[in-house]
């Protein structure tokens, strides 16, 4: 096992990485920012080593700092946690040349699926089902480019192969549009990401977001730990995540969900991933693969009942996975609301000092945060500051444990999202199961 593991991020899933390192009897090195003295994983931790002023670029994202403070406390290896560096794959690189173990797949890998365009290509040869599409960048020539559209048929998406997550995408509605959406976005991917490469894709109109988390050691074992559904975003930025996700085909999901499971053998992928797909009208088409741990995974970790990070930690060490898929039951359902601190109606950051902070309890109920009383949100990084997560053994079951876990959430002296978050799990569609990508924003513009 890993002797000693830097935790290259903060907040809450700084906290949750730390946990896993002290049951597996790995010690542990918190870097924080400046800014990041007083969070609560930096006192927990065995050291503790400051990386420079608040702001992430100098910071959470400063690589030779990072690199430092692994050789000054003798660390083997490093987790990048989510955001930051955790897909970066220069850092991977960098943290593997200078000795250490990076957390997460090869540095090739995260390339790979950096590129969307080679990542939807390997996909789609390891027999992943993708959007119809370009099959491949965009080129220079205006009628080719009509013809592809004319086959696919529009309404089309033309996204940006170096973007992802939403950045850089235009959708075209008729022919008399493309060929200048197809520029601006080239343009626009070109000045954000130093690469112009783009790609089309069919433009479908209401997908739910489905997702399905893989574990693979890179010794030719790999497992699926099901689906979850992420529907509920704005902007964007997940909200409400729930796992498996809701009122799926049951042929088209045993298909996809082994198709991820020998992709990971195909790619020869190593560590946690999940593979984001659209699905509409009973069929999934891939889109992207994230190759971190994600902001959602403990329901995943609720119904399966499978630790995630210390699945990470181990096949980071070499061991193999300690599961069988065979050995993956699905148990019951689980929700997750993301806590941010923000104001309700703006959506503006809203950091400060957390005056009173009480956490819900309970039989299947789960509050992953760093957050205590007298503790300061700074301004600097993303306002996630906890998870509420549920479970039952029935959908209901864990909403219920969801709608009274809302109301026993006290965050005082700052503003959050909880009163959004208690109006949803109220909400008629949402109980339903099942609503679209489009179904948040529809409901707060009415
Ligand atoms: C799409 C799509 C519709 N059709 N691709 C947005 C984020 C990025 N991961 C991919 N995205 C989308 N790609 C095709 N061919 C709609 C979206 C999309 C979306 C996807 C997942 C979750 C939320 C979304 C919100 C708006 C658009």
């Amino acid at each position: 096992m890993l002797d000693k593991v830097l935790i290259a991020n903060r907040g809450e899933i700084a906290l949750r990485i730390l946990r896993a390192c002290k049951e597996l009897g790995i010690k542990t090195v918190a870097v924080h920012s400046k800014a990041d003295r007083e969070l609560m994983h930096v006192r927990l931790a065995d050291e503790a080593v400051c990386i420079g002023p608040a702001p992430s670029a100098q910071s959470y994202l400063n690589i030779p700092a990072l690199i430092s403070a692994a050789e000054v406390t003798d660390s083997s290896a490093i987790h990048p946690g989510y955001g930051f560096l955790s897909e970066n794959a220069n850092f991977a690189e960098q943290v593997e040349r200078s000795g250490f173990v990076f957390i997460g797949p090869r540095a090739e890998t995260i390339r790979l699926m950096g590129d969307k365009v080679s990542a939807i290509e390997a996909m789609k040869k390891a027999g992943v089902p993708t959007v119809p599409g370009s099959d491949g960048p965009l080129g220079d020539d205006e009628g080719d480019n009509l013809a592809i559209a004319r086959r696919i048929g529009y309404p089309v998406i033309i996204k940006a192969a170096a973007g992802g997550g939403g950045r850089g995408m235009r959708v075209v509605h008729t022919e008399g549009h493309l060929l200048s959406a197809i520029n601006v976005t080239r343009t626009e991917a070109h000045s954000s990401f130093g690469d112009g490469t783009v790609y089309m894709e069919k433009f479908l109109e209401r997908p739910r977001h489905v997702e399905v988390q893989v574990l693979a050691d890179g010794q030719g074992n790999a497992i699926h730990l099901y689906d979850r559904d992420c529907s509920l975003q704005r902007r964007h930025q997940k909200v409400l995540e729930e796992a498996p996700a809701p009122g799926i085909d049951p042929d088209a999901r045993a298909k996809v969900l082994e198709a991820c499971r020998e992709a990971c053998i195909e790619i020869d992928y190593r560590g946690a991933g999940t593979f984001e797909f659209l699905y509409e009208d009973g069929q999934f088409f891939f889109i992207e693969m994230n190759t971190r741990v994600q902001v959602e995974h403990p329901v995943t970790e609720m119904v399966t009942g499978v630790d995630i990070v210390r699945e990470q930690l181990r096949i980071a060490s070499g061991l193999p996975l300690s599961i069988r898929q065979e050995d993956v039951k699905l148990h019951g359902h689980a929700f997750e609301c993301r806590i941010n601190a923000e104001d309700p109606r703006t959506f503006m950051p809203s950091p400060g000092q957390v005056t009173l902070y009480h956490p819900p309890g309970g039989l299947g109920v789960r509050m992953d945060s760093h957050v205590y009383t007298g503790y300061t949100v700074p301004p600097h990084y993303d306002s996630l500051i906890g998870k509420l997560i549920t479970w039952g053994d029935s959908r209901e079951i864990a909403l219920t444990r969801m709608r009274n876990g809302l109301d026993e959430l006290l965050v005082e002296g700052i503003k959050t999202n909880t009163d959004l978050h208690k109006d949803l799990v109220r909400d008629g569609h949402f109980q339903q199961g099942g609503v679209n990508i489009h179904y948040l924003e529809k409901k707060l513009a009415s």
